[in-house]
């Protein structure tokens, strides 16, 4: 009996380092190039297996991370199954973490950050300068450029050194540019010009020298007229000594639309010295999903962490989220969702294998 419970658990952990020899992993793909999942995905969490390819999974997280009871329970413990980076989704914006003048409200944030730390995962900073989820005391303010140049000070060192040392990175500029390449207007681009984000990057680099510092936006992942603005203002930051020390591609994709030149786009920013993080990743669909669709949501995921593992500068890929009950896409494009690797049952989806076999 004993020898047999031996047996049972060897051949278990076996299963677990192998999954696919005991039925229990990713099937072989069909000749349409589909592969179901198995019945029982008893499978090498993804973050090991991200991590025996130098890179780092991640995971956005906001309400699910809150839900109560079992949901909350299976909530947590598949993001740190599965994920070895967290993003707080909204917790450390402007509207959330620095609600009144002389106010900060660190608690959220804090309980994200213990429970990365708690789980092997490292912690990117969302985000400190955005043009959005800003306070309205501060919005709705009338001030100065000189006021306003210490309020971007005040917030960026006073967030930084909150969470200093145990933080690896920062999105420190949110969303600079237009989608036809000019600056963004937005509240402190309005009142400081371009030079805010240089203010910006130098201010939490003082606050924290050891966090990586990241420039972020979205539709630049291909070669375009916006990431080539994002390659103009990294390029000129750079020249100038201020410390940049990353770019970060959202990733929000429609299904079917990863561009081929990511990977191109990955490698020219790369040459310039700057690590590479998708920190945004998912992939809507029209509802309802097919099986075609979810195959095709299936190979966009595998593209983008193929693109990744292209260049050993590319350090991480995080999903804007964990499950599709979460995401933020159904309630912003009626009539799309589903983006995310797992169902709202925490079932894994074709884009799960499709990146479990790729990391394989
Ligand atoms: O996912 C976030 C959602 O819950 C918020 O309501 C929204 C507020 O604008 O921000 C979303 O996250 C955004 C991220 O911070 C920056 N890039 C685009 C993301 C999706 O809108």
């Amino acid at each position: 009996m004993i020898h047999g419970l031996r047996a049972q658990r060897l051949l278990g952990a076996l299963c677990l380092a192998i999954a696919t020899a005991c039925g229990s992993g990713p099937t072989e793909p069909d000749d349409t190039g589909f592969s179901p999942p198995p019945s029982n995905p008893d499978t090498i969490p993804l973050r090991q297996l991200a991590q025996q390819r130098g890179i780092r999974i991640g995971s956005a997280v906001d309400a699910g991370f809150r839900y109560t009871g079992s949901q909350g329970t299976l909530f947590r413990a598949k993001l740190a199954r599965e994920f070895s980076m967290l993003t707080p989704e909204n917790d450390m914006k402007h509207a959330s973490i620095h609600p009144a003048r002389d106010t900060y409200r660190f608690g959220p944030a804090d309980s994200l950050v213990t429970f990365a730390e708690a789980n092997g995962m490292q912690v990117r900073g969302h985000t400190l300068v955005w043009h959005q989820q800003l306070a309205s005391w501060l919005t709705n303010g009338t001030w100065t450029t000189a006021e306003t140049r210490t309020l971007l000070d005040d917030h960026i060192r006073t967030v930084v050194e909150h969470y200093k040392g145990r933080l690896v990175a920062w999105d420190v500029v949110n969303e600079p540019f237009n989608d036809n390449g000019g600056m963004r207007s937005g509240f402190w681009f309005d009142r400081l010009g371009e030079a805010y984000i240089e203010q910006a990057f130098r201010a939490a680099n003082v606050a924290d020298p050891q966090a990586k510092l990241f420039l972020v936006d979205y539709n630049i992942e291909g070669i375009n007229a916006k990431s080539d603005s994002a390659y103009a203002l990294v390029s000129r930051l750079l020249a100038r000594g201020v410390p940049v020390h990353g770019i970060a591609l959202q990733g929000h994709f429609q299904v079917g639309t990863v561009p081929p030149t990511l990977a191109a786009n990955i490698a020219r920013f790369a040459a310039l010295g700057l690590r590479i993080h998708i920190a945004e990743l998912d992939v809507r669909i029209q509802l309802p999903s097919t099986t075609a669709t979810l195959q095709q949501q299936a190979n966009d995921y595998r593209d983008v962490f193929a693109a990744c593992l292209t260049t050993t500068a590319c350090e991480a890929v995080v999903a804007w989220g964990l499950t599709d009950r979460e995401s933020w896409v159904p309630s912003t494009f009626p009539g799309w969702g589903e983006p995310m690797l797992f169902t709202g049952s925490f079932d894994p989806k074709p884009a799960f294998f499709a990146i479990y076999q790729l990391l394989k």
